[in-house]
């Protein structure tokens, strides 16, 4: 085929497009900013038809990094992109922003215990929240990935009155995905052959993995992930009692101590696998192309702002198996019937985040009595 210079390229059509939309990273020069900046651009967190403002926060010492950053974006010439801002002021940051990913938090530092950890990362979400609440757009979606993440998330709502708590979400995303991959291995099938698995609770140990409900694609047909795994065991060790062993014993620790183990064999923190977590979780939310939202008669996980569902105290942010509507309408899937055990994990955990949103109202108390 040859092509004549006067003929015009066949340029995206502006109408193919959906609106614009203000996305802001914080924490932006980090290690999952640095992976997460480009799935950003090429649309692969608010889908593939959606132009990007790109918003980068981070502290004022970080401001040169991220300046190498917007160079490596503008290098990256993706069509996408429309602009990009790097700031280190809250104002500038929030400012009509409809797209909050909320990476930036303070470390743990050795000697550091959990109130001293919340404490530091209570002070950058009580500012983010109120930073939201004045600058941010009505209907602005926010993932919280820092760490404590479900906690993080309700200080930033606690913070930002004006915007409503199907808005909040945080990140379990990740602990999903490893149980996708945990599962699909053991039952010796394509990882996309795998669906409804969840995450429920808190991002940390005490999360509850659970395949009650899973289902797996096999030659056989599509069958529980207990009959899977049974059918890809060992003969003679294909029981029903090597099944939930396998799962109580191997499955839910793995998928609840994954992170620390990317820690002890990388010397670095899962900032590869984070990313295309937090792309997948705001995807399957926000694309306006049907293929890049959640499957049909799927679910994924999410930490949402809990209305009591499954018994849990209203107001936590707690990961549950969700559907999301072409509105982008997180819906829990409810009547699901819980195993014992899954149940006193539900106990644990959310006991676990009433815990530290106890120490957060303690917290703000002190911080309001120092003002
Ligand atoms: P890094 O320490 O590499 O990056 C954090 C960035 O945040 C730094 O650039 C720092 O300057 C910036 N920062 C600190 N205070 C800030 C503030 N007040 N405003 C804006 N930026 C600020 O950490 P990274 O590996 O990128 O991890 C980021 C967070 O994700 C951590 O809290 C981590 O624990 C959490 N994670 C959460 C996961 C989840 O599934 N929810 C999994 C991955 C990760 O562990």
């Amino acid at each position: 085929m040859s092509t004549s210079h006067t003929d015009l390229p066949a340029f995206t059509p502006a109408e193919a497009l959906s609106p614009a939309k203000r996305v802001l990273i914080t924490g932006a020069a980090g290690q999952i900013g640095y992976s997460l900046i480009p799935l950003v651009a090429s649309g692969a967190v608010c889908g593939s038809q959606t132009p990007v403002d790109i918003v980068l926060l981070d502290i004022p010492q970080a401001l040169p990094s991220l300046e190498g950053i917007v160079m490596e974006i503008q290098d990256g010439a993706y069509p996408l992109v429309r602009s990009i801002i790097t700031t280190d002021s809250l104002e500038v940051a929030f400012k009509g922003t409809q797209v909050a990913l909320m990476v930036g938090g303070f470390p743990r530092l050795a000697g550091m215990d959990r109130k001293d950890l919340l404490t530091k990362n209570a002070q950058i979400f009580v500012a983010a929240g109120k930073a939201l609440d004045q600058y941010g757009d009505r209907d602005c979606k926010v993932c919280v990935v820092a760490n404590p993440a479900n906690t993080n998330c309700f200080i930033m709502k606690d913070n930002c009155p004006s915007i409503p708590a199907e808005n909040f979400t945080c990140l379990t995303r990740l602990d999903h995905n490893r149980a996708l991959w945990q599962l699909a291995s053991k039952a010796k099938v394509p990882v996309g052959d795998v669906a409804r698995v969840t995450i429920w609770g808190n991002h940390s140990n005490t999360m509850v993995p659970d395949v009650d409900q899973a289902l797996v694609r096999t030659s056989a047909g599509v069958v529980s992930a207990r009959s899977a795994i049974k059918a890809a065991m060992e003969e003679g060790k294909d029981s029903d009692e090597a099944v939930s062993t396998w799962i109580s014993g191997t499955f839910v620790p793995t998928v609840q101590t994954r992170g620390a183990e990317v820690i002890r064999v990388r010397q670095k923190s899962s900032a590869m696998s984070a990313a295309n977590a937090v792309a997948d979780h705001v995807r399957n939310w926000l694309s306006t192309v049907p293929s890049e939202r959640v499957r049909a008669n799927d679910w994924v996980s999410m930490g949402i702002i809990s209305k009591g569902e499954y018994g849990i105290q209203p107001g936590l942010v707690f990961s549950y198996p969700v559907q999301i509507d072409t509105n982008g309408k997180i819906k829990v899937v409810e009547n699901l019937e819980l195993s014992e055990a899954v149940k006193a994990g539900l106990k644990a955990t959310e006991a676990e985040l009433a815990s530290e949103r106890d120490m957060y109202f303690t917290i703000k108390a002190e911080l309001a009595a120092q003002q």
